[in-house]
């Protein structure tokens, strides 16, 4: 068994985008590149570990892995290499695949380059074009050459997705503005940004307009905007600075259901759609859903889409191609957990230590916004960067916390937790004596995060087997845009979390997102509980819930799993219960 090697599904899934990449560049058959893409996509989306499934002998249950890819994935658990990857990679270099996201440049030319002119990086083809080399090679020109160039250009500026904290409130702002334009109906946002992914390749807004022109117009002439990517009557798309950029849709109000519906994507989704609709004699289009004989049915809203061809409406989060249209074909689509179910929030900082607010601001800002429980959880000392507290400190702001919950009456109620830090070792900051005094006990990690997987694993197992451990803390510890999460066994984490009675942290803030939604709808599947937390260490990050509640609704979560949602006497019964 030593001898395995448990690749992991995202190590997986790049071996075979570059299979599918080499073999493109190579002159592969497109069906055999395509066939090694699906792989890859599926095996990057799944939310156990292949290696497991491997173990139970039903890889082949995986979509998009046949016998042939599954003997590969065989291959690499067993020896850790793949004699067929080896081959291709001596045969194609591989750094020949970073230029393929670059428009304008399909792989004949990509290889047409490397074989004429030894051309194996992005930054060589870049020389060549500026130094005029690529003009004199056939099939190419002066033209084709600028094309190149503006490409690799466009491609640099492209390739960053955008967290979905900066996207989100960008595009409020610019639907504001667009919503002002006169013979505007609607602005509505679509694409990824709607579906509630936590990052977006660009922002898509739609707007209801019977004359697109005024709304386009103001759209492109938006002084924030530093470049037009492409302008049409019914979509035009811009870039601003930092990288964002934003596509607008217009369609006339009577068509607005069908547009919307289509612009929300994703593309799967709607590719399934589509499939539905001609099982049932109809086409369906962006703008309208066309019978047979040519007539049309238009449809203003999302609601008649869906229900023209016997379906009840979709919740974007859930459009993903990921069981959602059996589901509703079926009547057994889940419902969702909305913001206004969230009643308490079970993770926020006070100036005792990283915090900006006092414990009793933080209180009247929580009740302010209709919450009835907050829980003050501030850090444990060993993370003494943010002045994370000792034994002794944490029993004052005790009193403390009993002093305001006197001053408040019962118009909230204050329960006073900790974030205790889980070391590099595995222990926590406290014994276990300390810990028991605390209402609930949230364990987090901050700190060596880069741990080999199994050390990492086993660090976070040991803190999910303490009894005094009620949540953990936003699990992987991954931020975006640039830290990887902890190289965590998820199941074997979730496995004993479900075992041990502990909650899961969805946390809210969009630069964690963490658990994400995969791994959160794996975890309820399992009949695990979830928690969402903002982890506020402000006033407005309060305001940010409604990104987690997203994440739990893309992962098909209910109300009854989020223990947020649950009355305060609930929530004690079962504090008390599991210890
Ligand atoms: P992103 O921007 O990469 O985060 O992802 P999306 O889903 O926003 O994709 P985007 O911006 O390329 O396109 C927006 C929507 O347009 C997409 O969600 C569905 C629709 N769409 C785009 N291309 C296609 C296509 O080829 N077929 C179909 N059926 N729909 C498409
Ligand atoms: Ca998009
Ligand atoms: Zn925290």
């Amino acid at each position: 068994m030593t001898d395995l090697h448990r690749l992991s599904n995202r190590q997986l899934a790049q071996i075979f985008e570059q299979i599918a990449d080499l073999s493109e560049i190579k002159g592969e058959v497109i069906y055999k590149v395509l066939a090694y893409r699906k792989a890859a996509e599926s095996l990057a989306e799944l939310n156990r570990e292949a290696f497991d499934i491997w173990q139970t002998g039903k890889l082949t249950e995986i979509p998009g892995v046949g016998k042939a890819i599954a003997e590969k994935i065989e291959e690499l658990f067993t020896t850790g290499k793949l004699g067929f990857l080896e081959k291709l990679t001596a045969e194609v270099p591989p750094t020949l695949a970073e230029m393929l996201p670059v428009p304008d440049l399909g792989p004949k030319k990509i290889a047409l380059f490397w074989r004429e002119l030894g051309i194996t990086t992005l930054a060589e083809l870049e020389e060549a074009a500026r130094a005029g080399k690529l003009r004199t090679l056939p099939g190419m020109g002066e033209k084709s050459e600028a094309r190149i160039l503006a490409g690799i250009e466009a491609y640099k500026r492209r390739s960053e997705r955008i967290p979905i904290g900066r996207a989100y409130p960008f595009a409020q702002r610019l639907m504001t503005r667009l919503r002002a334009v006169s013979g505007v109906h609607r602005v509505e946002m679509a694409g990824s940004l709607r579906r509630g992914r936590s990052t977006v390749g660009d922002i898509d807004l739609l707007a209801a307009a019977t004359d697109s022109k005024a709304v386009m117009e103001a759209f492109l002439s938006d002084p924030e905007v530093t470049r037009i990517t492409a302008s049409g009557e019914t979509k035009s798309s811009v870039e601003y600075d930092q990288g964002l950029r934003a596509q607008l849709w217009v369609h006339p109000p009577e068509r607005f259901g069908t547009a919307w519906q289509y612009a929300t994507g994703s593309k799967d989704h709607n590719v399934r759609l589509r499939e539905l609709a001609l099982k049932q004699g109809l086409s369906l289009s962006e703008h309208a859903l066309t019978h047979k004989d040519g007539s049309e049915i238009l449809c203003a809203t999302e609601e008649e889409v869906y229900s023209t061809l016997g379906l009840p409406w979709i919740p974007p989060e859930l459009r993903e191609d990921r069981g959602e249209i059996q589901a509703a074909l079926e009547s057994r689509l889940p419902c969702l957990v909305q913001v206004s179910d969230i009643r308490s929030e079970l993770h926020a900082h006070t100036t005792w230590s990283d915090g900006k607010l006092t414990i009793r601001q933080l209180a009247e800002a929580a009740q302010k916004r209709g919450l009835e429980v907050i829980v003050i959880s501030d850090h444990s000392a060993s993370l003494a960067i943010t002045g994370g507290l000792t034994a002794e400190a944490a029993l004052e702001q005790r009193q403390e916390i009993r002093r305001v919950q006197e001053e408040l009456g019962n118009t909230i109620r204050l329960l006073h937790g900790i974030e205790v830090e889980i070391r590099a070792d595995g222990s926590l900051d406290f014994p276990d004596e300390v810990l028991a005094g605390f209402d609930i006990v949230t364990a987090s990690m901050h700190t060596s995060l880069r741990q080999p997987r199994q050390q990492v694993t086993e660090r976070l197992l040991n803190v999910i087997r303490n009894p005094q451990v009620d949540m953990i803390g936003h699990p992987t510890g991954r931020m975006f845009p640039n830290r990887e999460g902890a190289d965590l066994d998820m199941e074997a984490i979730l496995k004993a979390a479900r075992e041990h009675n502990v909650v899961l942290e969805i946390n809210a803030h969009p630069s964690r997102l963490d658990l994400d939604d995969l791994y959160a709808r794996r975890y309820v599947e399992m009949g695990g509980l979830l928690a969402i937390n903002t982890d506020a260490h402000t006033e407005s990050d309060l305001d940010l819930l409604h990104f987690g509640v997203t994440i739990a609704r893309r992962a098909w979560v209910e109300a009854e799993s989020i223990i947020n949602t649950w009355p305060l006497h609930r929530l004690l019964d079962w504090l008390s219960e599991r210890r």
